[in-house]
C-alpha cells in the first residue's frame, strides 16, 4: 500500500537509534529530547490511527513540562480533551521502541488488533511548548502524521490545556467554545468579568497578582491574555523567558520542591504570587508572611479553595449534587483531614498522574482533583451542569438561589475541563478570593499544613520499585516497606512512601511529620533506605 511505502520513506529521515528503549511514563514519553527524533515521528502515526478509529481530532503536545530546558516529550490528547486512553499507551510503547525495520510491522499490528478502516479520514492537532528543540520535534510530529495521510492543524506554540481545549472544542463542533486560542481568551476572560464585577469596591491591591511565569509558556501565553482581562486582574510577570532559562530556579515544580520563592520575584509582604511550571498546566500560590516567612499554597489548598467554595454555591443554590475531591498519597495529611472531618465531603486517592486523577472525578457529579503539584481542575456531570443551567435561567427561582446558579454557571466556563490549566486555575482562584472578600492569608489558615519533604534518589533501575495502594506502599523490592515502616514509627503524625518517577530519572521520597525537623529527618532515613536496598548509584544521600 502507498501510505507504507510513505511510512517506510520518511521514517528513514526520523531513524530510531538501535537498542534503544524508553517508557511511557506519568504523562507520555519524556527524556532528553537528542533521544526523541523518532519517537515525535511514530507519535505522530499514532495519533493518525488514534483519530481514525475514534474518528475524531486527536491532539499531539510536544512539551516536557516541568523538567529541564534539554529533555522533551509528548503528550496525546484523546477527543474529549483528556489524556490519551491507557490501552493505546501500549501501542505507543511498542511503536516507539520498534526498531527501524519492525516499524511497519509495529503499526501493521495495531491497526489489524484496533480495527482501523486506513481509508477513514483522520485529523490532528499538534502543539509545542518554547524549548528550543520542540521547533523540530513538532515538525517530526507532523511528517509521522502526514506520512499515514492524516490532515493536520499546527497550533505552534500554546500551552498544553491550550490543545487539550482545542480539541475537545473541534470535536464538540464548537459547544465547547471556539477552537482557537483567541476563543480560548475571550470563553475564560468573559467568565471571569462576569463573576467578579458585582464583587463591590475591588481595590487595585486586591486586583494585584505577582506571576512567575517559569520562562515558558505560560508567560507568553498570560501576556497576550491581559488585554481581555479589561484590567479586573492585574499581573505583574516575572520570569517571561525573555532571559532566563527554562524552569530554572523558578516555577510551580520548583517552589513546590524547594517550598521557597522562585528566582527573580520581587514580592513584598502578604502580597499574592503564583507560579505556573514549564507549560502552564500546573500552579501553585504563595506569599511572603511577617518576618519574611514563606507559605506555600499549593495543589492542596487550592482543592479546599475551591471545592469550600462549590459547597457553598450548591447549598445557597439548593441545588443536591455530589462533591468529592480526588487527590494522591502526596495530598497533605492536614489537607485530606479538613476535607474529610471538617468539611466533610468524599476523598479520593489515586495513583499520580492526571489520568488517573481525572478517571476517578468523573464517577461524581462534581469531581475537584488536584495534585498538590498544583494540577488539577475540577469536572462537572452532564447531569449537573443542566441542572445548574436550568436554575439559571428559572425567572421564578428566589434571588439568592438564582445569584448561586449564575454564579456556578460562570464558574462552569471558567474552568478548563479537559486538563490542569494553570491560566484557567489562577483566573478560578482570584474570582473564588474576589466573590468571598478573603485575603491570601484568609485562605491559607484554612488549615494548617504538616510539616513535610520531598527528595529524590539515583539507582540503577527505578523499576525495581513496586508500589501498591495508589502508591502508598511499595511490595518490591523486598525489605523495603519494612524499612519506611520502622522509620516512620519514630516519628508522630508520621507518613512516608517512595515511587519511581514517570518524568525523571528518579525514585521520589515523600514525607511528612509533625516538625519540620523530624520530616527531614524521616525522608532522609527513607532516601537511605532506597539508595541501599533499591540500588542507588553515586554518593549516599546526605542528611539536610
Ligand atoms: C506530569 C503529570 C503529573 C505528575 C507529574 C510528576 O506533570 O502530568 O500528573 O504529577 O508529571 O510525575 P512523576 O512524579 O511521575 O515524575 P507535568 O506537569 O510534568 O507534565
Amino acid at each position: 500500500m502507498a501510505q507504507f511505502e510513505e511510512v517506510s520513506q520518511k521514517s528513514a529521515v526520523h531513524p530510531k537509534p538501535v537498542g534503544l528503549v524508553l517508557q511511557y511514563g506519568t504523562a507520555g514519553f519524556r527524556t532528553n529530547s537528542k533521544q526523541l527524533d523518532h519517537v515525535m515521528f511514530r507519535m505522530g502515526l499514532l495519533a493518525t490511527l488514534r483519530s481514525k478509529k475514534t474518528k475524531a481530532t486527536i491532539g499531539v503536545m510536544v512539551t516536557a513540562s516541568h523538567n529541564p530546558e534539554e529533555d522533551n516529550g509528548v503528550k496525546l490528547v484523546d477527543p474529549m480533551g483528556e489524556m490519551v486512553t491507557p490501552a493505546w499507551e501500549v501501542y505507543a510503547t511498542q511503536l516507539a521502541n520498534a526498531e527501524q525495520e519492525e516499524l511497519l510491522t509495529a503499526l501493521k499490528d495495531v491497526i489489524e488488533r484496533e480495527a482501523i478502516s486506513m481509508a477513514q479520514e483522520a485529523s490532528v492537532f499538534v502543539g509545542k511548548d518554547t524549548r528550543p528543540s520542540s521547533d523540530s520535534l513538532s515538525q517530526a510530529v507532523l511528517d509521522g502524521v502526514h506520512a499515514l495521510g492524516g490532515h493536520s492543524k499546527d497550533y505552534g506554540l500554546v500551552t498544553t490545556p491550550q490543545l487539550h481545549y482545542m480539541v475537545c472544542c473541534q470535536n464538540t463542533q464548537g459547544r465547547y467554545g471556539e477552537a482557537t486560542v483567541k476563543g480560548y481568551y475571550r470563553k475564560l476572560s468573559q467568565a471571569f468579568i462576569q463573576l467578579t464585577k458585582n464583587v463591590p469596591n475591588r481595590t487595585d491591591d486586591q486586583k494585584a497578582l505577582l506571576v512567575d511565569g517559569a520562562n515558558g509558556i505560560g508567560a507568553l501565553k498570560v501576556c497576550e491574555m491581559e488585554t481581555y482581562l479589561k484590567n479586573e486582574l492585574q499581573l505583574s510577570l516575572f520570569n517571561d523567558g525573555s532571559s532566563g532559562k527554562l524552569n530554572h530556579l523558578c516555577g510551580a515544580d520548583y517552589v513546590k520542591v524547594q517550598q521557597r520563592a522562585p528566582k527573580g520575584v520581587e514580592m513584598t509582604a502578604g502580597e499574592r504570587c503564583c507560579s505556573y511550571d514549564g507549560d502552564a498546566d500546573r500552579i501553585v500560590y504563595y506569599y511572603s508572611g511577617s518576618a519574611g516567612r514563606f507559605h506555600l499554597l499549593d495543589g492542596d489548598k487550592i482543592a479546599t479553595l475551591i471545592s469550600t467554595y462549590l459547597k457553598e454555591l450548591l447549598t445557597q443554590a439548593g441545588l443536591d449534587l455530589q462533591i468529592a475531591v480526588v487527590q494522591t498519597a502526596y495530598a497533605n495529611g492536614s489537607s485530606t483531614q479538613y476535607l474529610e472531618d471538617t468539611m466533610k465531603v468524599i476523598v479520593r486517592c489515586t495513583k499520580t498522574g492526571v489520568k488517573h486523577l481525572h478517571h476517578a472525578a468523573q464517577e461524581f457529579d462534581i469531581g475537584v482533583y488536584f495534585e498538590a503539584n498544583g494540577h488539577g481542575t475540577v469536572l462537572f456531570s452532564k447531569a449537573a451542569e443542566e441542572k445548574i443551567q436550568k436554575l439559571a435561567q428559572d425567572s421564578n427561582t428566589n434571588d439568592e438561589r438564582r445569584r448561586a446558579a449564575l454564579l456556578l454557571q460562570n464558574t462552569v466556563n471558567l474552568i478548563n475541563q479537559t486538563v490542569g490549566d494553570a491560566i484557567s486555575d489562577m483566573l478560578l482562584i482570584e474570582a473564588v478570593l474576589a466573590i468571598r472578600g478573603m485575603t491570601v492569608q484568609q485562605w491559607d489558615a484554612i488549615y494548617t499544613d504538616l510539616p513535610n519533604r520531598q527528595l529524590k534518589v539515583k539507582v540503577a533501575d527505578r523499576r525495581v520499585i513496586d508500589t501498591t495502594d495508589a502508591e502508598r506502599r511499595t511490595v518490591s523490592p523486598a525489605g523495603l516497606q519494612e524499612a519506611i515502616d520502622s522509620r516512620v514509627n519514630k516519628y508522630r503524625r508520621a507518613r512516608s512512601f517512595v515511587r519511581p518517577s514517570g518524568t525523571e530519572d528518579v525514585v521520589r521520597v515523600y514525607a511528612e511529620a509533625d516538625t519540620q525537623e523530624s520530616a527531614d529527618a524521616l525522608a532522609h532515613e527513607v532516601s537511605l533506605a532506597v539508595y541501599r536496598l533499591a540500588g542507588g548509584v553515586g554518593e549516599e544521600p546526605k542528611s539536610l
